[in-house]
């Protein structure tokens, strides 16, 4: 028997069959949770829905998550699909193109806005709306990156936006908990999906990955999905407002020996 079976899974951020979240997605699949779907704009449907019919999925909305109205439409049919739920997978980020180059110093009013908007309060708005339909208690998870601790070139106001992500985990673990409702994060190390795709230096950046991380190799959607179902799972029922790394432990080193 699966470790989640009898569990309903809902999945926000699949754009294509690279993204985390539908590695994510695979993984709950296979350990027997039923699985629905949302993802941000119509024009990924007709990616995102053979992936989701693939896997059985009831449910297949499209949910701007900047958009109020939107995400309580997306919890009405949730509902009256399931009427309650056991997991959420919150794996969104976006930034202006333009605040992902050149210097942090320089980034607009509304480019901030539109970061942390996006990136970090979009959980704090799928969770409200989860807390009444996760009756028997539950768990939430959401994607974030090292660059909220140190800089990461380029990575810049996605960074601030991944440091507040990281402490809405920590606030909303402690308001949810009292309901047996767990949030985690992971912080996965590089992985080329559409949202790495055309960053400056990403290639070199995950050579430098596999050199430089204990583990010598970069880090797969299968990797993520794996740590995902233990934190999903009855396994992880202690195991609330953290972070964990994902990333070949890149993370635990200081610094190494150049060979230059
Ligand atoms: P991706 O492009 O496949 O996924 C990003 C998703 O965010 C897309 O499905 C996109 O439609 C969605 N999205 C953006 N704005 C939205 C909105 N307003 N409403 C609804 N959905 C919206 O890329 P990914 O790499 O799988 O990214 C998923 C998560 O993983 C992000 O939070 C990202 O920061 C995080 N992450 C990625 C990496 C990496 O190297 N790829 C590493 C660590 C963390
Ligand atoms: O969180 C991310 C990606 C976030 C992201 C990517 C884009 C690209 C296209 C947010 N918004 C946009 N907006 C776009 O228009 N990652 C962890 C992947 C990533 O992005 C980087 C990285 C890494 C790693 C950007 C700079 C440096 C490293």
């Amino acid at each position: 028997m699966g470790l989640l079976e009898g569990k309903t899974a809902l999945i926000f951020g699949v754009a294509n069959e690279h993204s985390i979240a539908w590695g994510i997605a695979q993984a709950l699949a296979a350990e027997g949770a039923e699985l629905g779907f949302s993802y941000g704009i119509p024009a990924l449907e007709k990616r995102v829905r053979p992936l989701a019919e693939g896997v059985n999925a009831r449910l297949i909305e499209e949910c701007n998550v900047n958009d109020d109205d939107a995400v309580d439409r997306t919890f009405e049919k949730v509902k009256e699909t399931y009427g309650s739920f056991d997991i959420l997978v919150h794996s969104i980020a976006y930034a202006d193109r333009a605040d992902l180059d050149g210097r942090f110093v320089e980034t607009s009013r509304s480019g901030f806005h539109t970061a942390l908007e996006t990136s970090a309060y979009s959980l704090v708005a799928l969770a409200q709306r989860a807390e009444p339909l996760m009756r028997e208690g539950g768990s939430i998870l959401t994607m974030t990156y090292y660059g909220s601790v140190a800089v990461m070139p380029h990575y810049n106001v996605m960074g601030v936006a991944k440091a507040a992500l990281e402490a809405g985990v920590r606030y909303l673990a402690s308001d949810l908990g009292p309901q047996g409702i767990r949030v985690n994060a992971i912080s996965a190390g590089p992985i080329k999906t559409l949202a790495a795709s055309g960053i400056a230096g990403f290639r070199k950046m995950l050579n430098y990955h596999e050199k430089v991380a204990p583990m010598r190799r970069s880090i797969t959607q299968d990797d993520v999905g794996k740590t995902a179902v233990w934190l999903c799972s009855d396994w992880a029922g202690a195991v609330t407002g953290e972070i964990v790394y994902v990333d070949g432990g890149w993370n635990i080193m200081g610094t190494i020996i150049p060979t230059c």
